[in-house]
């Protein structure tokens, strides 16, 4: 297997408008950023993802994007992006920024040129038909909706206010390689491509049997010659890494995505636990991890993630966010840490930030939530109960601002914050995780530099134990003479195992474990819920 530099880096994603606010406006702001880039450092990552900051009108957080060239005034400026981008540098950290290509916004100028007639030379940077088709898009009950000015309709893949570009026009893919090259000309180390198997269609849109399962929306004829035309003219020029998301994908696809031969991306995020698994499901996600593994290793590179600014925490989501949030963050800590393939960390998880429950709709800002609400509640169903059934997943769920101290605002802001606060900001924040040896924090900073020393994170196979298991995750990681045995019991109740079952061999050292009181003398281990060890064997 190919050594490379992004294949042992620990990303740490920086959803800026929600971790600290430089200038009092509510919203979190890239001086923000570079005001706590000594925190981020601290922790020991190597790469920061920032989200989306350009120039946008903001209806889907910056994924809509009205200038691909300039930095949204929320932000900041372009200076200071340059500033942040030569100070993470200088930490000999990297910076990758989102590329948002699938979509612009409908205030881009280029929309608004195509919009304007039908014999516009930039209508065909869209797609427009004379008539729909029955596909439902991520965010709208229609994938189409109906311009008056030409009579047409235009398809989107989200809201209405993201038309998606029409791949297909050499000049559109041309503009894109050209920006991608205007960032990456100013040093930047990489890109998160946003929803980037989506850019090839249907030929001919034809209607959907089952329109509500919107899996027609990617991995489509044409999209290989994409990646793999975009590798060629831009990326194979630069030394940068590139992570797809790629919903909808199998292992037997995303391979394609990310072979190494191929000459496409570096690695991918499938959403084969984030979407599908709604709750937690010890079988269900092994075998997600067998499959992934059986189908990538050796040929591309995977990524580990629980949560980001689309999914709910994953204390909350998939571990127990009160009396065991410390012990469940790290035990999922261990599990990221410890699975094949790259570890991305989502702001506020390494101080085992939690969900939210706002009260009323009006708290929420989540164009996702906000639509679906309107949809369900146009049915006549009951507003409340369609608000209890969309609190769990709410993509605000992990938005909420970083919590740095137990001061007003929870430190975010000196303003009002653009969306509230988590109450329980007062006891779970940065200043307390930092004061407290015990804590989450200094776990995930274990964690990340035991990858720097030990090879056998990044490069060991993986081999499983304990199969049919339902509480417990048993693997090794094992590299040459060196073999780690992962042991993790994912569930809030005790767990019993006997080492001789596992047949690994006598143990060694403990690398790294969240019950202090864990020995290596044991030859049956007691878990505490929620335990996490690993043992050299
Ligand atoms: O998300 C794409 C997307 O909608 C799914 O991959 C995701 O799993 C979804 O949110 C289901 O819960 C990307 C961005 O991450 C998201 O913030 C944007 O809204 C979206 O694209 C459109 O650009």
């Amino acid at each position: 297997m190919n050594k490379t530099w992004w294949k042992e880096a620990v990303v740490y994603q920086v959803y800026w408008r929600s971790f600290y606010d430089s200038n009092g406006d509510g919203y979190g702001d890239l001086e923000g950023v570079y005001s706590k880039l000594d925190y981020i450092q601290s922790l020991g990552v190597d790469v920061i993802w920032l989200n989306p900051c350009y120039e946008s009108p903001d209806v889907d957080n910056g994924y809509d994007i009205a200038d691909y060239r300039s930095v949204m005034p929320k932000a900041g400026t372009m200076a200071t992006f340059e500033k942040l981008l030569a100070a993470v540098h200088n930490r000999g950290m990297k910076l990758i920024m989102d590329l948002v290509v699938n979509h612009t916004s409908n205030q881009h100028a280029w929309f608004q040129e195509s919009r304007s007639s039908i014999e516009s030379p930039k209508r065909d940077y869209y797609i427009w038909r004379k008539q729909p088709n029955n596909w439902r898009s991520y965010f709208a009950p229609s994938a189409w909706t109906y311009d008056e000015t030409t009579g047409e309709y235009y398809f989107h893949s989200f809201s209405d206010e993201q038309p998606d570009l029409n791949w297909e026009n050499e000049k559109v893919r041309e503009e894109v390689y050209d920006f991608m090259r205007f960032w990456l000309d100013k040093g930047i180390d990489g890109f998160r491509m946003d929803v980037i198997n989506l850019l090839a269609k249907i030929p001919g849109f034809p209607d959907a049997e089952r329109p509500e399962d919107i899996s027609y929306l990617g991995n489509n004829p044409g999209i290989h010659e994409y990646l793999q035309e975009m590798h060629d003219k831009v990326l194979k020029h630069y030394d940068v890494f590139t992570v797809g998301e790629i919903p909808f994908v199998n292992p037997e696809d995303g391979v394609l995505y990310v072979g190494e031969e191929r000459g496409e991306l570096n690695t991918l995020f499938h959403f084969e636990v984030c979407d599908y698994m709604a709750h937690w499901d010890l079988q269900r996600f092994k075998k997600i991890q067998d499959r992934w593994y059986e189908c990538l290793w050796g040929k591309g590179w995977n990524s580990q993630f629980l949560n980001n600014h689309d999914h709910t925490r994953v204390v909350s989501r998939f571990g127990n966010d009160t009396v065991y949030r410390e012990q469940s963050a790290k035990c999922f800590a261990t599990l990221i840490h410890t699975l094949p393939g790259m570890p991305y960390i989502y702001q506020g998880e390494e101080i085992g930030m939690t969900g939210i429950r706002f009260d009323s709709i009006d708290e929420y800002n989540d164009i996702a939530m906000k639509n679906k609400y309107k949809e369900e509640v146009g049915k006549g169903r009951d507003s409340e109960a369609v608000l209890k059934e969309l609190q769990h997943l709410s993509r605000d769920n992990s938005r909420t601002p970083m919590q740095w101290n137990a001061g007003s605002q929870a430190g975010f802001t000196e303003g009002q914050s653009w969306i509230n606060v988590n109450p329980n900001y007062k006891e779970i924040n940065v200043e307390q995780a930092l004061a407290d040896e015990n804590s989450v924090f200094y776990y995930y900073k274990q964690l990340i530099a035991l990858r720097k020393s030990n090879e056998v994170m990044v490069y060991g196979e993986f081999e499983t134990y304990l199969d049919q298991h339902d509480q417990i995750y048993a693997y090794t990681r094992t590299l040459g003479e060196e073999s780690w045995l992962v042991l993790l019991n994912i569930s809030e109740q005790p767990a019993t195992c006997s080492i001789s079952d596992l047949g690994v061999g006598k143990l060694g050292d403990i690398v790294i474990g969240n019950n202090p009181e864990r020995t290596n003398q044991d030859a049956v281990i007691d878990f505490l819920p929620y335990e996490a060890v690993v043992y050299r064997v």
